[in-house]
């Protein structure tokens, strides 16, 4: 039997790099053979997505619950082709995924747990590694552009949001599964720190995979 493909997810507030390190661990993979693929969440292709992507774009008005909900049945709309990926070997990469969708929507306001029950079920990811920039380096990075999520005081809230979202991880699935990473500095150095974390769950290719919240 081939060992099944990890799932690793990159979280984080906006400009703090996911979508580079993301396209860098997905092209380094292929390198060393690995097979590998990327899982942008929203996936913004699907029915749903477009809804979605809509909304962000402020082309759409929709219900704070009803966005919420939006958000997570995009995940498991995926979820069948990820567990298959996995099955198949390939490693996926997600850029984002249920954590964002409790910090953002809790951040607005929603109750924290009506925010996580949603997605309760979905495949637990092996390692979320957690880009961390302070206001400060995030703002010399490319200005935010003008999406619906991309304004200061928000950020702030969904950062303080995170903080409980990682505890959730940590109490009920195990302090390994939610890294943290630096990712102040060059583009390089985040990424020596990301490989060495992606280079340390190997093992996990032998584990079943778990579900979240569960
Ligand atoms: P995210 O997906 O988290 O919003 P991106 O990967 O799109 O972040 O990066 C946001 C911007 O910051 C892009 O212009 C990108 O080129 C730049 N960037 C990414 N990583 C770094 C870094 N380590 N140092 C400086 N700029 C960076
Ligand atoms: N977002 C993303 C949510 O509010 N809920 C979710 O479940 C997910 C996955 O959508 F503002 C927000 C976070 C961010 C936006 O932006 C997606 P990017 O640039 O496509 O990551
Ligand atoms: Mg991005």
């Amino acid at each position: 039997m081939v060992n099944r493909g990890l799932f690793i997810v990159l979280e984080g507030l906006d400009r703090s790099g996911k979508s580079t390190q993301v396209s860098r661990l997905h092209d380094q993979l292929e390198q060393d053979g690995h097979k590998a693929r990327i899982q942008k969440f929203p996936d913004r292709i699907t029915a749903i997505g477009k809804m979605i992507d809509s909304y962000l774009r402020s082309e759409a008005e929709l219900d704070d619950r009803a966005v919420h909900l939006l958000f997570s049945a995009n995940r498991w709309e995926c979820c069948q082709a990820i567990e298959q990926s996995l099955q198949d070997g390939v490693t996926v990469i997600a850029d984002r995924y249920a954590f964002s969708g409790i910090a953002f929507s809790a951040a607005k306001g929603l109750p924290f747990d009506f925010c996580a029950s949603p997605d309760i079920g979905l495949p637990l990811p092996d390692v979320t590694l957690y880009l961390t920039v302070s206001p400060a380096a995030a703002a010399k990075r490319a200005a935010y552009g003008t999406e619906r999520y991309e304004q200061v005081d928000l950020q702030n809230r969904v950062r303080e949001q995170f903080k409980l979202v990682a505890d959730k991880v940590r109490t009920m699935h195990g302090p390994d599964r939610w890294v943290e990473v630096d990712a102040e500095g060059s583009i390089d150095q985040v990424w020596e720190r990301i490989w060495s974390q992606v280079k340390a769950i190997e093992s996990k290719k032998g584990e079943q995979i778990h579900r979240l919240w569960t």
